[in-house]
């Protein structure tokens, strides 16, 4: 391990601790007989839930916790459906701002309206801006929102990403940085239509970009590195071409030295993504996204907790912690 960064078992602790007392006491307050009865005819239809596969321990992650990753992935799934003013979208706010609190991280708010195809909808970017010893930024970014869709709960496309960013906010938010770190939780990623055309889609993070431009914080920003659906098995990430290309080769460099030379592979292919308004402001900007490998599930009802590999977080989550260090080399 390169660096000593803290580790989630206090806070898991805390957690089961926390939760087994809960099922304790709900089931101390249930009539026994009834109890039984009902678990055991849950017993008999159910399918027992196929256990993931282990994850890799965070000694081989400089830290990273992918079984933590995957925990919170679940958490953010159980939420609902999530789209950008829905009532489950503003709880999960409320559940991502206590979390980040929690590990002792500077969170800002960012509160705006957008005039989208279904009218003026209320949507907020959550920032996390952790002060380093240069004022150089980097940015890391993520969507929350979830695809306006009946019962479509995006375990990978919202809530794999989202886990990854949470995770490396824990980490990161306690260490003794060079660079300043932001890490940003767009709303309003996806588009209200069916089809993605612009201006329906990306609300987050171009606020966040015109605000940066507003604040006078574009100069300092040298890098922002989006993560989006990064949590399903046989993770494949291929090179994204509008993406910087120094930045990329950074990130693609970094995941080869670490051994992941078969998760992100050569070829490419074009994607439009919250990067896009930070590329179109002259920002060095890269897109970390397995498209084509969950075609399948894409904007489904099976883009499930079934289909993520705590593995993938922890891949992802690497990369990231690992090519944050490379930035610092770079800009020193
Ligand atoms: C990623 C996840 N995207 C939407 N949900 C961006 C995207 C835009 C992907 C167009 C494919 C096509
Ligand atoms: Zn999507």
């Amino acid at each position: 391990m390169r660096r000593a960064l803290p580790t989630s078992a206090a806070i898991c602790g805390a957690i089961v601790l926390a939760a087994a007392l809960g099922a304790i006491l709900s089931a101390c307050g249930q009539n026994q007989s009834a109890a039984i009865a009902s678990s055991n005819s849950a017993a008999a239809t159910a399918q027992p839930a196929a256990a993931p596969p282990q994850a890799p321990p965070p000694s081989q992650l400089d830290g990273f916790d992918a079984a933590y990753a995957y925990d919170q992935t679940a958490k953010l799934v159980a939420f609902g459906p999530r789209p950008a003013g829905s009532d489950a979208n503003a709880r999960q706010q409320q559940y991502i701002i206590a979390q980040l609190k929690s590990y002792g991280c500077p969170v800002e708010e960012d509160d705006f309206h957008s005039q989208t195809p279904i009218g003026d909808v209320a949507m907020k970017d959550i920032v996390v801006k952790i002060p380093g010893a240069r004022p150089d930024i980097v940015l890391f970014a993520t969507h929350y929102d979830t695809k306006t869709l009946a019962n479509f709960v995006g375990a990978d496309d919202g809530a794999s990403s989202t886990a990854l960013m949470l995770e490396l906010a824990r980490l990161l938010c306690a260490r003794k940085n060079q660079l300043t770190l932001w890490i940003a939780f767009f709303d309003g990623e996806e588009a209200f239509n069916w089809e993605w055309q612009d201006p329906d889609n990306t609300y987050g993070s171009r606020n966040l970009a015109a605000q940066m431009a507003l604040d006078g914080d574009l100069p300092h920003l040298k890098a922002m590195l989006l993560a989006d659906m990064i949590g399903i098995s046989n993770l494949r990430i291929e090179r994204d071409e509008s993406s910087t290309p120094w930045l990329t080769d950074l990130v693609w460099n970094t995941a080869a030295r670490l051994g992941y030379g078969n998760v992100f592979v050569s070829s490419s292919l074009p994607m439009d993504d919250d990067h896009t308004p930070f590329l179109h402001r002259g920002i060095a900007a890269c897109d970390v996204i397995d498209f084509d490998g969950a075609q399948q599930i894409w904007h489904t009802t099976n883009d499930t907790m079934d289909k993520i590999d705590p593995r993938s977080l922890g891949i992802t989550g690497h990369v990231f912690l690992e090519s944050f260090f490379a930035l610092e080399q770079k800009f020193h």
